[in-house]
């Protein structure tokens, strides 16, 4: 390949364009920009245009929200694994992912109301402590948001801020039992090796906790593998908290340090209007005072339709197969309906037990549609307090949280 030599390609030109845009995007890509140098200032590669997506190396597919920081969703129909492949877990970041991740020199610091702190690193965590694969699901509190009206300021997530993959690490528990709680310890903090959009070292981009109840159940893992594989950096390579079942921001991703505290922690997004929700509820639109808003903890009952894809023709009269998952926070699903009738009469599905706890639980419906025209499938699952998914958008909160509204695909019958 012929190397035309300019200003533009002298090392350290390219070093200082690569420190404004080209780490960042390509970190977002997956891949290095071998012309970084050549990029026009304020230029976003089109790969990461919002809009466009699908053309992420590391997550082939996945609609990018954003490139910085980074946000993308998996589209419904990539979602039907069981077990959600690395490639198609969602990601959402709130700062700028480590620049190394280097697993031999990570450390796991565990202090605050602790008898003996302790400094682990990743090869203590797997030969100290008892291993265990969970399948467990993450999702973004924010997931659904686009759907709200009026519209909330965030991510504007539609249904595919959501996975349940197979995670590999120690329990939460164990290691805080090493530790030895204090009478003290109330709450955790967790903070993370990613930095604060603004640059600014003293400003953590995000750093949240949950009650001591939530981390020493047996299901919250400290993780440094999925699907028996590394994870991928954008998901928290090398080591990440998995707090299942409750706001994907509970599972801090490159995790450096668990800070047990006496009180309810205060770190970002924690506090204010981040993560909560109003304690009663409001008109939408309605300006919420910090003070009314409480937090979120469990996630609320909810489905994807992930076979076939929104769209699909199928032929009058023939059966075919639905499916998808569901899912209920800390609790179990006990029925999934579907209803190609716009709500009017719904038929019960096939649904299968979680893999483990906080496993989504797949779900299956044989279908045919009368005669040729346009329908919808809805699916609409039911947890075990029989609290059941809306038809539209539930309860408004001023940041678009906790949307667990019907899935619905579009089907033409030919
Ligand atoms: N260190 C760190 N941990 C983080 C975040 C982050 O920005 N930084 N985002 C959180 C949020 S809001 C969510 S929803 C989940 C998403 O996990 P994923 O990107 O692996 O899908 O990670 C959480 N952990
Ligand atoms: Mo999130």
């Amino acid at each position: 390949m012929t190397r035309h030599s300019s200003e533009t390609n002298k090392p350290s030109r390219r070093i200082l364009l690569k420190s404004l845009t080209g780490a960042g995007f390509a970190a977002a890509l997956g891949a290095p920009i071998p012309f970084v140098g050549r990029m026009a200032e304020g230029l976003i590669p089109v790969a990461l245009a919002q809009g466009t997506g699908g053309l992420s190396v590391q997550k082939p597919g996945l609609t990018v929200l954003n490139d910085r920081p980074v946000n993308m969703e998996a589209p419904p129909h990539l979602l039907d694994d069981a077990v959600t492949p690395a490639a198609r877990m969602f990601v959402r970041n709130n700062g700028l992912p480590p620049a190394s991740t280097n697993v031999d020199t990570w450390r796991l610091v565990v202090d605050g109301e602790v008898k003996t702190p302790l400094d682990l690193s990743i090869a203590e965590l797997k030969s100290q402590f008892e291993t265990a694969t969970l399948q467990l699901q993450i999702e973004c509190a924010g997931n659904g948001r686009r759907f709200m009206k009026p519209a909330a300021r965030g991510n504007q997530w539609s249904f595919g801020a959501i996975s349940c993959a197979a995670w590999t690490g120690v329990r939460l528990r164990d290691v805080l039992e090493r530790a030895g709680l204090k009478e003290s310890a109330l709450y955790t903090a967790h903070y993370g090796a990613d930095t604060h959009l603004s640059g600014d070292p003293e400003k953590q981009p995000i750093s949240r906790g949950v009650p001591v109840a939530k981390a020493i159940e047996p299901h919250t893992l400290i993780a440094f593998a999925v699907n028996s594989d590394d994870m991928p950096s954008l998901n928290g390579h090398p080591l990440r908290l998995v707090a299942p079942g409750w706001p994907g921001s509970c599972s801090q991703k490159w995790l450096t340090r668990i800070e047990l505290r006496d009180r309810v922690h205060d770190g970002a997004k924690m506090t204010g209007q981040s993560y909560r929700v109003p304690a009663f509820p409001v008109r939408p639109g309605a300006s919420v005072a910090d003070e009314d808003m409480q937090i979120i903890e469990s996630l609320p009952v909810k489905s994807l339709i992930t076979a076939p894809q929104t769209g699909v023709r199928v032929n009058a009269g023939d059966a075919f197969e639905v499916r998808g998952h569901a899912w209920a926070g800390d609790l179990d699903v006990v029925a999934l309906d579907v209803s190609i009738d716009f709500g009017a009469s719904w038929s019960a599905a096939d649904l299968s037990a979680p893999a483990n706890k906080y496993a989504w639980q797949r779900w299956r419906a044989e279908i045919r549609l009368p005669e040729a025209g346009y329908y919808e499938i809805w699916a609409r699952a039911r947890d075990i307090q029989g609290r059941m998914q809306p038809a539209t958008t539930p309860g408004w909160n001023p940041r678009g949280y906790l949307n667990n509204m019907q899935h619905r695909i579009a089907v033409f019958a030919l």
